[in-house]
């Protein structure tokens, strides 16, 4: 009889990528390791790689984001509409196509006829070349990116109150050494969840937690006191907190004396409030809002984190500056454990929102309007400041241009706006009308589906580039393997675009280093100075914080110690007077919608919904509603509703949860169709920074069933 040996082979490890993760801002960072079985199958292990933000945590998003890299559906190569489906072409004719139609319709239209829209999840060097690519490339004035629904309201504020917008003005261990934290509408338990240990210990250590949002959600669950306020209503609450802080004389006279203006206006302002009807406006308790206020108060360290929740309304702006007013009237800032955050949202919103792709904005945060800006940025482009163009108009706003064809082209690098947008409809039709758009993408969102040219870009693992975390900390993220079939990184698009436009002199880069280099020395002098960061330096140190403006300077882990970054080194307090939300609710349309983010997926869901094992967490979208409201309009748990606004109509099962008040209810924003909360959403800008209003709109809630019967009646 024969011996059957059986010869056990092992797996092979065929790859090891150290990278970065390419969902939020805390761009935690992870090792990928690729092993191929006897059998040639491939199975990937992720670890963490410890880092000063993440301390060697990865949540649920990261560990699998190498599974939608890999996904099938990944596009491989160009595509190019042909009698109205998008078929398989070569690069050579994408490229040529893209550059004679934007050629043509700027030879009819004028240059601002071609517009661009990037996104906060492209490297530091892509945003650059894409401001650059837009003023030299095609000469066009419009520009904007979906960092607008994001980061502005923050951005802004901190510009106005600080003189420097930069997420946070600490670093995040700090966050253990403050005696009393607020977190406003920010709900890092599951957008941010590596962040949470940093609460858990401040708590450890005797920090009281404070939670202002309008759900009981996993984060306000940690928290100490819960204010639920009703959506929109966080700028009239802050007052509320200013009346009791001041009432109670927990002011720092000294700080307030010696480092800002505008004092005497605000306390006069706040000192004739009511904090009954402030009570009554936000919904939430007068006890309440004066134990908070005491907490924050009289503690002699403190931070104050926001986001979304916070900033995207009609005074998100002014919101911000409220919180932003705490902060500076009780001295805590420029401190250990006492600053501010704008929680930062996408892989690189930090970064995205310094380099030139915002409308108005050159690169280091220069600002295209100012005369010795566009001297400096055209000195370093080797172009005359003359031929720079103006600003253009907010990301929304080119959506309404689009829709009224006064915009012809559009060139899509980073987002999926047809979901993202409010008022999505208007937006979906507008880019119906548009004579040429091109989407470069990984895969085919729900925008690429309407582009007439579609190119294939390469992912996190596969891209070389610098990328800035919410701190401010710039860390480089290298490539671990190349890209699949023809896909190509961004830069280079848009260096062959430029090519093709007769500017190839002005983008003659072969890597993203030498983008790098020219991004420094255009950031040079800049608020947001990159000229001391390297790519040696990256690969040495452990991400290094800006201002960095010499290779010998180790980078600003604090700011504010001694002055602000206005000219008279003060900041600058802001009178916010703001009593309701933008949208009311009323007869027709009875609650607030409010609206925002899961855990297992990240924006439009275009990347997540492609991850088994983050879309088996949820398959759909859903309405979160109070038990009690639900009993009121006839909605059964788990039934499909109908939820309308002026602007459109949503359709998705609802969960009944008293997490939620009675007035208002939740959506989650990861779904496109008839499930995209944007069709409902409000327009409606700040117009202080253009955010648009999406956290409040006014709804009225059915079972689908009678909205059905009611369409057919129509
Ligand atoms: N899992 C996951 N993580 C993410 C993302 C994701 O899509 N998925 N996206 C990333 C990005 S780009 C961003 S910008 C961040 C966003 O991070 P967050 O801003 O924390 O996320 P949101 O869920 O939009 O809003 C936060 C909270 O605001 C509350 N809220 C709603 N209206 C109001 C209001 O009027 N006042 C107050 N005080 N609170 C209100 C909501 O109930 C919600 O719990 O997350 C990043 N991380
Ligand atoms: N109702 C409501 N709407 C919102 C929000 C909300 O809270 N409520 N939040 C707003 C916020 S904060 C944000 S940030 C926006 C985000 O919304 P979007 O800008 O639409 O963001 P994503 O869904 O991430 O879309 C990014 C697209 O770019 C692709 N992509 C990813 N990485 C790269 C890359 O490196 N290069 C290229 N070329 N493509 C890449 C992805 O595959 C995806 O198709 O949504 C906003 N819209
Ligand atoms: S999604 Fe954010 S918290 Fe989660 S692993 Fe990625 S970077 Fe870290
Ligand atoms: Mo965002």
């Amino acid at each position: 009889m024969t011996e059957l040996k059986v010869v056990e082979q092992k797996p092979q490890v065929t790859a090891v990528m150290d990278t970065q993760c390419p969902f939020c801002s805390v761009q935690c960072k992870m090792r990928v390791e690729e092993e191929r079985s006897a059998a040639g199958r491939f199975s990937y292990k992720v670890t963490a790689i410890p880092n000063a933000a993440s301390e060697g945590r990865l949540c649920v998003k990261g560990m699998n984001a190498h599974q939608h890299t890999l996904h099938r559906e990944r596009l491989v190569h160009p595509l190019i509409r042909r009698e109205g489906k998008l078929v398989q072409a070569t690069w050579e004719e994408a490229l040529d196509l893209v550059s004679s139609r934007f050629q043509a319709l700027q030879a009819e239209h004028g240059t601002d006829s071609v517009a661009l829209y990037g996104g906060g999840s492209l490297t530091n060097e892509t945003s650059y070349l894409l401001g650059k690519f837009a003023r030299v490339g095609l000469r066009t004035r419009y520009i904007d990116y979906n960092g607008r629904f994001c980061m502005s309201a923050a951005a802004s504020a901190g510009s106005k109150t600080f003189g420097i917008d930069r997420g946070l003005t600490n670093q995040l261990k700090e966050i253990e050494r403050s005696e009393c934290l607020i977190l406003a509408g920010t709900n890092i338990a599951e957008c941010q969840p590596t962040l949470m240990p940093y609460f858990t210990k401040a708590k450890e250590n005797g920090a009281t937690l404070i939670v202002i949002d309008p759900r009981m959600t996993g984060t306000a669950e940690l928290a100490d006191i819960h204010l639920q306020v009703k959506p929109g209503m966080d700028a009239a609450l802050v007052n509320g907190m200013l009346k009791v802080i001041f009432d109670e004389g927990l002011i720092d006279r000294g700080f307030i004396r010696s480092r800002t203006k505008g004092f005497a206006e605000l306390e006069q302002h706040v000192r004739a409030l009511n904090l009954a009807d402030i009570a009554e406006s936000t919904g939430v308790p007068e006890a309440l809002i004066r134990l908070a206020a005491l907490a924050f108060g009289e503690a002699k360290t403190g931070m104050v984190f926001t986001a979304r929740g916070v900033e995207q309304h009609a005074d998100g702006h002014l919101a911000v500056r409220n919180f932003l007013n705490m902060v500076l009237a009780t001295g805590k800032i420029g401190r250990e454990g006492c600053g501010y955050g704008a929680v930062t949202g996408q892989a690189n919103g930090q970064g995205g929102r310094e380099h030139g792709q915002k409308a108005d904005q050159l690169p280091g945060y220069r600002l295209i309007e100012n005369e010795h800006d566009r001297a400096y940025v055209a000195s370093v482009w080797g172009i005359r400041p003359e031929e720079l163009p103006g600003k253009g108009v907010s990301a929304y706003e080119m959506m309404e241009m689009v829709h009224r064809e006064e915009i012809k082209a559009l060139l899509v690098m980073g987002s999926n706006p047809i979901v993202s947008n409010p008022n999505a409809t208007l937006v979906e039709e507008g880019l119906t009308k548009l004579d040429f758009t091109v989407v470069a993408d990984m895969f085919l969102s729900e925008t690429a589906l309407l582009a007439d040219v579609v190119l294939p870009i390469s992912a996190y693992l596969e891209n070389t580039g610098t990328m800035t975390n919410l701190e401010g900390r710039v860390l480089l993220r290298e490539a671990g393997r190349s890209a699949p079939g023809e896909a190509r990184h961004d830069w280079q698009v848009l260096c062959e675009l430029a090519s093709r436009l007769g500017r190839g002199d002005y983008f003659a880069f072969e890597n993203s280093e030498q983008i790098f280099n020219e991004l420094r020395l255009a950031s040079k002098g800049g608020l947001a100075d990159y000229y001391g960061i390297t790519y040696d330096r990256l690969r040495k140190e452990e991400g290094i914080y800006w201002p960095c403006p010499s290779l010998d300077h180790p980078g600003t882990k604090r700011l504010f110690e001694k002055s602000f970054a206005h000219e008279d080194g003060l900041a600058a307090f802001q009178t916010v007077t703001s009593d309701s939300p933008a949208e009311k609710a009323d007869h027709e349309y009875p609650l607030l919608m409010t609206n925002g983010r899961q855990l297992s997926h990240y924006l439009t869901g275009v990347q997540t919904h492609r991850s088994p094992t983050l879309e088996a967490r949820n398959v759909e979208n859903h309405l979160e509603i109070h038990p009690h409201t639900a009993r009121k309009y006839r909605i059964e748990d788990f039934s499909l509703v109908a939820v309308q606004s002026k602007r459109g109509v949503v359709i998705l099962r609802c969960k009944v949860t008293d997490s939620i008040r009675e007035d208002t209810v939740f959506i989650p924003m990861h779904w496109g169709g008839v499930q995209n909360v944007n069709r409902a959403t409000s327009p409606q800008l700040d117009p202080f920074c253009k955010m648009p209003d999406f956290k409040t709109s006014a709804v009225s809630i059915r079972p689908y069933s009678e909205y059905l019967q009611e369409q057919r009646h129509k």
